[in-house]
């Protein structure tokens, strides 16, 4: 194994359990499903499996509200089940690293039940704060400060019992875990311990730059028009963040281990990620960044309310983030999760016409840049967004909290719908699409979520079957990646940045030169002459339209060569 991390040439596959595989036909995707699919991991070549949630949980917002970190909740499977998962996929080497919620617990967990009580000895692991002074507790505008949540207006939750209000960040079931605690932070580390004394091999960190609050929290300026204001800059990388990772990494012996760490850190900087992903530092191996996914977002700050991709916007940001880590850090590479429209809907063409040129063109891109690939579940297929048109077909707590507030703002429903159709995170929940059987092979009952009407087209067995599909593709970027040094290691150029449809990379690793050339519009696209490197000794890697090697690119057309 490489002294520099393991990781570096790994590529980790993100299973959205509950969406994944269903074995007992109640709907909902569970960690037998998980078992029973691991050939298809194996045969996509995988390294690491990312697992969202699955722990205990009201599921208030689908498992990342955790009500007890040491057990698995029933609708997913038990303990026992998890250890089969854990051998079966090490046999496979596979290695499976779990989400990590410690910015919130549940509100149901006993550390929140016992917190409750005014005066118990874990009153302070929570944000408890009276009411504004000379307000009427529980009255609007009475909340201790005027933050707002990401899923609420206000971020404080009245609590009738003890007269006072917590503080969450997300929902009024996520309360946040007060981190200045010594003996908080204590209990999270030794739960830690004990997953990784059970065999999982590293933590996906949910907003773990939340953790460290300023002490003082103080009133902001809240936009004109509203009352309360977002407190992403005030609560993102906040003191103590630096030192509580090192802490961490040190009781639990993340580096010892050899853990796979990777932070999700909404609002981070380059300079954040640099300094926490210095291996010498002793914090956490990657981050991801939230940039790229905000170039798509208008002014507003509504991601509900989303403006045309600028294509060079994209690529110069992906070029920063390449330039600021090229020394010291690691990039964790993304185009989509469970948060995010499916990548192929938002920065390819899921039309007929161009959706398996356009995932695949995607796919591409994404892994010749530097940095550890993450395939989010059914990306892999070139999986698309939902066709919901009704209120009552979503689930996401994010998306039905947005259409009561914009609906009790005034706001059209029209605009509402098309806003969340583009941009609800239900996009990327639907059902896994196995096969053209019922309900895609996910259950055999009714699925929690609908499954995805073009599943008879994109599926599974129907693309590990063809040899031109985006499978193959994903499946042969992987491959490349654990043959060609270059794709993990090279140095990164992007040449003709302010190019509006090419997409063109460079990679150098001694000797080796790797070069993507990728049409990224639904236009064909032309190279102007003399303004990349000859390519006709080269060896053709991968490409989506056949060994071709001229100026005319057609929509969505890509070629990987190695000079
Ligand atoms: O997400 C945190 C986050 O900042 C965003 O991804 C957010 O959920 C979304 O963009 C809002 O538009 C993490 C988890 O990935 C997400 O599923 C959870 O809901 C959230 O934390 C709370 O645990």
């Amino acid at each position: 194994e490489r002294a520099e991390g393991w990781w570096r040439d790994a590529v980790v596959y993100q299973i959205y359990p509950r969406s994944f595989a269903d074995s007992n036909g109640d709907g909902t995707g569970d960690l037998r499903g998980i078992i029973d699919h691991l050939d298809h991991l194996s045969e996509l070549g995988v390294d690491v499996v990312w697992l969202s949630p699955v722990y205990a949980s009201p599921m208030d917002d689908n498992g990342y509200d955790i009500s007890d970190y040491q057990r698995i909740d029933p609708l997913f499977g038990s303990l026992e089940d998890m250890d089969e998962l854990l051998e079966q996929a090490h046999a496979r080497g596979i290695k499976i690293v779990m989400d990590l919620v410690v910015n919130h617990t549940s509100d149901e967990h006993a550390w929140f039940e016992e917190s409750r009580r005014p005066g118990s000895a874990k009153r302070d692991w929570y944000w408890w704060r009276p009411a504004l002074e000379g307000h009427e507790p529980g009255t609007p505008g009475a909340e201790p400060t005027n933050w707002s949540s990401f899923f609420s207006p206000s971020a404080w939750q009245y609590d009738e019992a003890s007269g006072e209000y917590y503080l969450h960040l997300f929902t009024r079931k996520q309360p946040d875990l007060n981190w200045e605690n010594p003996e908080v932070r204590q209990a999270v580390y030794a739960m830690m311990r004990w997953w990784v004394d059970r065999g999982v091999d590293g933590f996906r960190m949910d907003v773990i730059n939340l953790i460290s609050k300023p002490v003082e929290l103080r009133d902001l300026e809240p936009e004109a028009g509203h009352a309360y204001a977002f407190p992403g800059a005030e609560v993102a990388h906040g003191p103590r963040l630096q030192e509580f990772l090192r802490e961490m990494n040190e009781a639990v012996g993340l580096d010892r281990h050899r853990l796979l760490t990777v932070g999700e850190m909404p609002g981070s900087t380059i300079e954040d990620a640099r300094a926490i992903t210095d291996p010498g530092a002793g914090m956490l191996n990657m981050v991801f960044t939230f940039e790229h996914m905000n170039v798509d977002v208008g002014p507003s700050g509504n991601k509900f309310d989303p403006v045309p991709l600028d294509l060079v916007a994209l690529k110069r940001n992906l070029e920063s983030w390449q330039v600021g880590l090229a020394d010291v850090g690691w990039n964790s590479l993304y185009w989509d999760n469970h948060d995010q429209p499916r990548a192929v809907s938002r920065f390819g063409d899921d039309s007929p016409e161009h959706r398996v040129a356009s995932a695949k063109t995607l796919a591409s891109v994404l892994h010749a840049h530097r940095g550890t690939p993450y395939v989010y579940q059914g990306d892999e297929l070139g999986m698309t967004n939902t066709q919901f048109v009704d209120i009552s077909s979503y689930a996401d707590v994010e998306s039905l909290n947005y259409h009561a507030q914009a609906t009790s703002l005034g706001v059209a429903a029209e605009e509402i719908m098309a806003g969340l159709a583009v941009r609800s995170r239900d996009n990327a929940r639907t059902p896994m699409q196995w096969d053209d059987t019922h309900q895609a092979g996910f259950t055999q009952g009714v699925p929690w979520l609908s499954v995805n009407p073009n599943y008879v087209v994109v599926n599974a067995r129907a693309e590990r079957q063809d040899p031109a599909s985006v499978f193959h593709h994903v499946r042969r970027l992987i491959e490349l990646r654990h043959e060609q040094p270059v794709l993990a290691e090279g140095r990164f150029e992007l040449l003709l940045g302010d190019d509006p449809q090419l997409w063109v990379v460079r990679r150098t690793l001694g000797e080796q030169t790797l070069l993507l050339v990728a049409n990224c519009s639904s236009a064909p696209a032309t190279v102007a002459e003399g303004s990349l490197p000859a390519l006709d000794a080269a060896q053709l890697l991968l490409a989506t339209h056949g060994d071709r090697r001229g100026a005319e690119l057609a929509p969505w057309e890509s070629r990987m060569f190695l000079v």
